[in-house]
């Protein structure tokens, strides 16, 4: 298999999901700021919708959108990041990578553009604040977003929470995130990620 990726973007997540359950998974950087390959290819030419993270299987079936990805990879060690298909418990995982997915991950969305006015930027943290509540509310109750255990909605909540730094959104209104993040990022995986992507040392 082979994870398209860039260093910090959502595309961690999966990577993330792929060295916890040790997947081999072979990661290929991808250039966002001019969509090419490390040998200089058009990216488009992999994934016409030009973003990642994308997965593409030994049989050459592509597969793209970040929660659908991180599903795929848990479902190849069942019961470990992901509780089975068909379960309640998965679909409130479902439930949680779809809130993450359209609610916080996209929440980010137009604090990427330069261009955005202040007011559409203080309006969009407002509201980013408002799902962090929520998950906030989980998160100081229990070590993890679907209880006691790491799952694939905690790496993709992971990385989003990286970028605050980013948009210097400060979390210190949600002890319980802060804690979270600490968490996550002291798990071995997490860690050889970070390595991996060459964020840390
Ligand atoms: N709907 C996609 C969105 C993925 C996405 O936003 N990827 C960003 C990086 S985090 C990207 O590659 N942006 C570059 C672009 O869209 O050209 C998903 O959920 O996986």
């Amino acid at each position: 298999m082979k994870l398209y990726l860039t260093p910090g973007a959502c595309s961690q997540a999966p990577h993330i999901a792929a060295l916890e359950l040790g997947l081999p998974v072979e990661a290929v950087k991808v250039d966002l700021a001019k969509h090419t390959l490390p040998d200089g290819s058009d990216f488009y030419k992999v994934n016409p919708k030009g973003y990642v993270p994308l997965l593409v299987l030994d049989d050459g079936t592509s597969i793209s959108e970040a929660n659908v990805i991180l599903q795929y990879l848990a479902d190849q060690k069942p019961g470990t990041l992901a509780p089975a298909f068909g379960t309640l418990a998965r679909w409130k995982l479902m439930e949680l990578l779809g809130f993450i997915a359209t609610e916080v991950h996209k929440g980010f969305g137009v604090l990427w553009n330069p261009a955005t006015p202040a007011e559409v930027r203080a309006a969009a943290i407002d509201r980013l604040g408002t799902r962090f509540d929520l998950l906030a509310g989980t998160l100081a109750k229990q070590s993890y977003l679907t209880g006691e255990a790491f799952s694939i909605a905690d790496a993709y909540l992971f990385v989003l929470l990286n970028w605050t730094k980013i948009h210097k959104i400060d979390l210190a209104r949600w002890p319980a995130l802060t804690a979270f993040q600490a968490r996550v990022a002291a798990r071995p995986a997490v860690q050889a990620t970070l390595k991996a992507e060459g964020l840390s040392k």
